[in-house]
């Protein structure tokens, strides 16, 4: 009896805080797992007066994560039921207007599942209209900034490095999700410009396998990968506007970086790696 009110008390304030207070985060024990997320990336006015580097000095960035969920969400929009998972990563349990966070949603995780079991499998493009997107919202580091950085993939550049089975695989087996990373060194085997999120686990997908039409991600299901992000200003890349210096051709004109342009006010780059189990009594948050 004793044993019993100890076990059930804290699930009883557990559920008692997420009834009353919504939209309240991992709620209940979630969000263990490990990895890192760092970077390197410029903001413009934070606070007004205050910016997070320029252009030509970004500054490092470490989010110290620590919490990590993942969230199969069944898509019923479409003809066929769609299987997503929204992935967030970030310090601490709280709501997304208190933290900094890393979202990453899948659109359709059977396509995941498909090019992850084979055999040639050396990533998996990130960027804006993909079926895999990143966002990266800080509300902390920088909590005037009220746009987003998202990953974006360069036309004229591979968004994912080319790897063989053998490298691959070494570089998953090798792979501890608690090491520090430096944002400044390159991360293994990914070229600067790329974006790409390489699974090294996807739920019950396995290499050389046949992929089932209902492939899903569950509770229970383990999810391990490291990317490597270049990030845009997400109000510029929706607008379709050239961006000054960039390097690229943003409004798709064949031209880069002409001298009708729009200065980028945030961009940079992201890298990390993560390694959790997606667990039950996660509360619904919409990609931001
Ligand atoms: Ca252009
Ligand atoms: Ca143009
Ligand atoms: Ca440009």
């Amino acid at each position: 009896m004793g044993s019993d009110l100890r076990r059930s008390l804290p699930m009883a304030i557990c559920l008692a805080a997420v009834l009353s207070v919504a939209p309240l985060v991992g709620g209940c024990p979630t969000g263990d797992g490990e990895g890192e997320v760092v970077g390197v990336f410029f903001l413009l006015g934070c606070d007004d007066a205050f910016d997070y580097g320029s252009v030509d000095a970004p500054v490092r960035y470490d989010m110290e994560a620590n919490f990590f969920v993942g969230e199969p969400i069944v898509d019923e929009l479409e003809s066929h039921p769609t299987n997503r998972l929204d992935i967030r990563i970030q310090r601490g349990g709280n709501n997304i207007e208190d933290v900094d966070s890393l979202y990453f949603q899948i659109a359709d995780v059977r396509q995941v599942a498909e090019s992850f079991s084979a055999t040639g499998y050396s990533g998996t493009s990130v960027g804006y209209g993909e079926n895999v997107r990143a966002l990266l919202s800080l509300f902390v580091t920088c909590p005037t900034f009220f746009g987003s950085l998202v990953a974006t993939v360069d036309a004229s550049a591979p968004a994912c490095p080319d790897l063989d089975p053998v490298q691959r695989d070494e570089l998953c087996d090798s792979l501890d999700y608690n090491s520090p990373l430096d944002p400044v060194a390159t991360l293994g085997p990914f070229a600067p410009g790329s974006s790409c999120l390489i699974f090294c686990r996807f739920g019950s997908a396995r290499r050389g396998e046949q992929v089932r039409p209902d492939f899903s991600i569950n509770f229970g299901d383990v999810v391990q990968g490291l990317f490597y992000l270049t990030l845009v200003e997400q109000r510029l890349l929706e607008s379709g506007q050239e961006i000054c210096d960039d390097g690229r051709d943003n409004d798709g004109d064949g031209v880069a970086d002409e001298t009708d342009c729009t200065d980028s006010a945030a961009g940079g780059w992201l890298m990390g790696k993560f390694n959790f189990e997606v667990r039950r009594g996660q509360v619904a948050q919409e990609f931001p």
